[in-house]
């Protein structure tokens, strides 16, 4: 081709819209995996984000096109030691940009996470306490910082990963002290803090572990017996290539909540690969993977959304909690979208309802 013509089809848009695949064109066309949800009846596709990636331009020019993205969880900046790093001292610096720039953009903001036995300040997590005492400090740690979110969050995780793989408690400082009665207690001072954020129970494995599961279905009767309300289950869904369960399974298990009268979600989404650089066949089993997850979301009416834990490889957790385990998201490290991200654009595509 002439340079000149060359020139003026770039200038025109013609040639990168020709020359481009077919999900980068959808973008284009506002037919990202936010809208494409929406049109599907779901509420978002959300992505975790930090204030760590706001100086990258490329990662920027895909979270603030609300046609891809439109619920953003803050992936750190709302953690106890973050808000509260020293008794009584708040600090929501970090995470007010966050919900600032979510804000200014009309998109949503999944607020995570109240009360997690990880990531807690020193204060907290090596200090000799009461039940008077750990409650006391709690309570106030949930009402200081769900009141200067009040009216922002869609959903708050008020308690995060209580449980272990067994359905047994986990032996955090909250249950060591407290018993289970940390989880009502945290869930009212919530609800008397924000009225309008949905209140979760958010933890992993719940989608592959049938006895975490059965405890997560304690914690909501335990809620509901004690008539404090839980609105939702988030089902963090961390999984793997070849260990993701198919999609009847996943939707089978969201309904064992959604029965109680909950609403679900899918909050840190992502599918590692467990041998690295991966196959095509792996890259194609992971698009499957990501299609049985959201799918099962499409299943069951009370799902009201997905959100993945970073969608860029560049800026996922996994390879540095799990050597040798990575390339979990749907785009890679290059922005390049990945075949999970166009299976899940055609899998959408199908369920247009509007
Ligand atoms: O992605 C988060 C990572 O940057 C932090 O170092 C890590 C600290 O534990 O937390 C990660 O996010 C976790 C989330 O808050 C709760 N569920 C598990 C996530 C992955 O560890």
């Amino acid at each position: 081709m002439a340079r000149l013509a060359r020139a003026l089809l770039m200038a025109s848009g013609l040639l990168l819209a020709a020359g481009r695949p077919a999900a980068a064109q959808n973008q284009t066309q506002g037919e990202g995996l936010h809208s494409l949800m929406v049109a599907a009846g779901k509420l978002y596709f959300g992505t975790a984000m930090d204030t760590g990636n706001f100086n990258d331009p490329a990662y920027m020019a895909i979270v603030t096109n609300k046609s891809e993205f439109g619920m953003f969880t803050p992936e750190n900046s709302m953690k106890w030691q973050v808000t509260e790093p020293q008794l009584d001292k708040f600090s929501f610096t970090q995470a007010d940009e966050v919900a600032q720039k979510v804000k200014s953009n009309g998109q949503m903001l999944r607020c995570h996470t109240l009360v997690w036995y990880s990531q807690l300040p020193t204060f907290v997590a090596n200090g000799s306490w009461t039940p008077a005492t750990l409650s006391a400090v709690m309570t106030a740690h949930i009402t200081n910082v769900v009141t200067h979110y009040a009216g922002q969050c869609y959903a708050w995780d008020v308690v995060n990963e209580a449980l272990n793989e067994d359905g047994t408690f986990r032996q955090s400082v909250f249950f060591q002290t407290l018993g289970s009665a940390f989880i009502p207690l945290a869930f009212r001072a919530a609800a008397a803090a924000d009225p309008r954020a949905k209140l979760y129970y958010n933890d992993f494995n719940l989608e592959t572990t049938p006895a975490k599961t059965a405890g997560a279905l304690r914690i909501v009767q335990l809620l509901q017996s004690n008539k404090t309300r839980i609105d939702g289950v988030g089902f963090q869904a961390h999984l793997a290539v070849n260990h993701t369960p198919p999609r009847t399974s996943l939707a089978a298990t969201l309904r064992r909540f959604t029965a109680l009268g909950l609403e679900v979600a899918y909050t840190e989404l992502d599918v590692a690969q467990t041998a690295l650089p991966e196959s095509a066949a792996a890259l194609a089993q992971q698009a499957r993977d990501y299609v049985a997850v959201v799918g099962s979301c499409l299943d069951v009416p009370r799902c009201v959304g997905v959100t993945v834990w970073q969608f860029t490889d560049k800026f996922s957790w996994v390879p540095a909690a799990f050597p040798g385990r990575g390339e979990a998201c749907l785009f890679a490290s290059d922005y390049s979208r990945k075949p999970a991200y166009d299976a899940l654009v055609a899998l959408l595509r199908g369920r247009r309802l509007r």
